[in-house]
């Protein structure tokens, strides 16, 4: 019997421009081939990865014909979720008898939805992915029925069979390290010119899965099960040694959906202030605002083994919306967050979002001057998106919210749904009032530009240069 031959498949992308230039490493893919790898030796394993290897369409389908494989597969949030469809299509198209799988969160989410609209997806597999995946390739290898596979969605006849979830990989630590050597060719190609430059090696690792709140407009904690899991300090300072010395990686991003300080912040310190790479890297995370409001000693800390770039959802400054997105959080604590990160010498990004039911032309307005007021360094504003698999999007169906149901434009840059008394297009307006007014001040982008701050001066070039305003200003 032939034996499998998988393609993982990271298909053209419609990149996120309000982020401008950059060119990210396949990481969910990484992590799945790595699984594979090591579980299935006899496989044979391939990955890739369209944007890196400058393939369109066409060049994407000959790629595929000439690795002639046993299954493809590929992986995605909302909004590049037809670009996985795409991939199954053209697939389909080489050979009906190869095998096509999805993952990630928005399949994960929307099985019955997506086998029904796409039937050139065999199968969609939800939740964590590496033990269902090896299950799965060994089950259709052996020619074997895939109903007592746990995690995955497939049709039969006019129904779509979910099979009961799997459970949760306990030890993360098991895992191992992302397949980087599958695609080495590529890895000094990927970069985020706007957070560190062009040349500067952009790779990604994985410290923990999910998170323990519940807000209700994140998908996060529900796609892993409500629960945080964390790798230890040491795996994970031993993975950011290994990325920066075997393969030159400087700008380092952690996955995880919260860092949880206060619970690592001391001990990954402890892990890594005596080792070498310290001093080369540059890590970026997300955190909770409380987390860094309560903890500048940790602040200190993870920056003194290289945290540069802090990603912090800041949301909004409306205490009632903060309640019902349960947040849990104070627009207090967004100010304390800020000092603390400007004095530990860290670069903070504050997210907001505006667009939730009760916002109106002046609450929009009054988080316009918050987001001043609380002075980060990068302001990037959403419009509230109802992403499958959240709390808000069941709310948001049942009450006829959702306006834009083409989930290419799930990319928190559009408009989906209108408030109370704001239509789609008023919203998407403020969107763009949101930008001009943080990016637009002649005064504001002077300094910007002339800060002794090289993080600023390279963000407000950004923002002026790559014309994201216009580009905002194109959506409404
Ligand atoms: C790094 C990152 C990025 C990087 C690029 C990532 C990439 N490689 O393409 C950048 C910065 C460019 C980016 C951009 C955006 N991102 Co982003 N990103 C992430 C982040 C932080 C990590 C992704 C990751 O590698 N995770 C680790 C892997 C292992 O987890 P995973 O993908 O869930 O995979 C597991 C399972 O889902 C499953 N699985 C996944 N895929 C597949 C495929 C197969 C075949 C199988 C079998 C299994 C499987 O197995 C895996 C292992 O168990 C996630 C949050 C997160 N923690 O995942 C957000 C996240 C994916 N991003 C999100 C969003 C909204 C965006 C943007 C639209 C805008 C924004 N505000 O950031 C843009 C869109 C860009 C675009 N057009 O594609 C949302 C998606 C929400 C949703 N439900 O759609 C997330 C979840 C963040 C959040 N908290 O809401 N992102
Ligand atoms: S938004 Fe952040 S804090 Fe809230 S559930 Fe998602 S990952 Fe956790």
């Amino acid at each position: 019997m032939r034996r499998p031959t998988i393609v993982f498949v990271e298909p053209p992308r419609v990149f996120w421009f309000v982020m401008g230039e950059y060119l990210p490493p396949p990481s969910a893919l990484l992590i799945l081939a790595a699984y594979v790898e090591r579980e299935l030796p006899d496989a044979d394993i391939h990955i890739v990865d369209c944007q890196a290897d400058r393939l369109d369409w066409t060049g994407l389908e000959r790629r595929i014909q000439s690795l002639d494989p046993t299954m493809v597969l590929s992986s995605g949030f909302t909004t590049n979720a037809y670009s996985c469809a795409r991939t199954a299509d053209i697939t389909k198209k080489i050979n009906p008898d190869i095998t096509t799988v999805v993952g990630g969160v928005h399949f994960s989410f929307t099985p019955d939805e997506s086998l029904r609209n796409f039937p050139e997806i065999d199968y969609a597999v939800r939740g964590e992915g590496e033990r269902t995946l090896v299950d799965l390739i060994t089950t259709l290898h052996n020619q074997d029925k895939p109903d007592h596979v746990q995690g995955i969605s497939y049709r039969h006849g006019d129904i779509v069979v979910n099979t009961p979830p799997r459970p949760l990989i306990e030890d993360l630590d098991t895992l191992p390290l992302p397949a980087n050597h599958l695609v080495e060719h590529n890895l000094s190609r990927y970069h985020f010119t706007m957070m560190t430059g062009r040349h500067t090696q952009y790779m990604i690792l994985e410290g923990a899965r999910g998170c323990d709140h519940r807000c209700t407009f994140c998908t996060q904690w529900n796609h892993w099960g409500g629960r945080w899991r964390t790798k230890s300090p040491k795996r994970i300072a031993d993975e950011i040694e290994y990325l920066n010395e075997t393969y030159g990686g400087v700008f380092l991003w952690l996955t995880d959906d919260n860092m949880n300080i206060t619970r690592r912040g001391a001990p990954l310190h402890e892990e890594l202030r005596h080792r070498r790479c310290k001093d080369d890297i540059m890590l970026f995370f997300q955190a909770r605002t409380d987390d860094i409001a309560t903890h500048p000693d940790l602040i200190a800390k993870l920056r003194d083994i290289g945290t540069y770039w802090i990603l912090t959802g800041v949301e909004t400054d409306v205490e009632d919306t903060l309640t019902e997105f349960k947040k849990d959080e104070s627009p207090a604590a967004a100010y304390d967050a800020m000092r603390v990160m400007k004095e530990n010498d860290v670069f903070s990004q504050a997210m907001f979002v505006i667009g939730s039911r009760k916002d109106t032309h002046e609450s929009i307005e009054h988080l316009r001057q918050f987001s001043h007021d609380i002075e980060p360094d990068i302001a990037i504003y959403t419009a509230l998106t109802p992403f499958p698999g959240t709390a808000y999007y069941e709310t948001a169906k049942a009450n006829g919210w959702i306006h834009d149901t083409n989930y290419t434009n799930y990319d928190m840059a559009h408009a989906i749904m209108p408030t109370e008394t704001l239509s789609r297009k008023e919203v998407q307006e403020e969107l763009w009032q949101c930008y001009r007014s943080f990016y637009g001040s002649i005064t504001k982008n002077i300094a910007g530009v002339l800060s002794k701050n090289k993080l600023k001066r390279t963000v407000h070039r950004h923002m002026a240069g790559q014309f994201v305003l216009e580009k905002f200003r194109r959506l409404i």
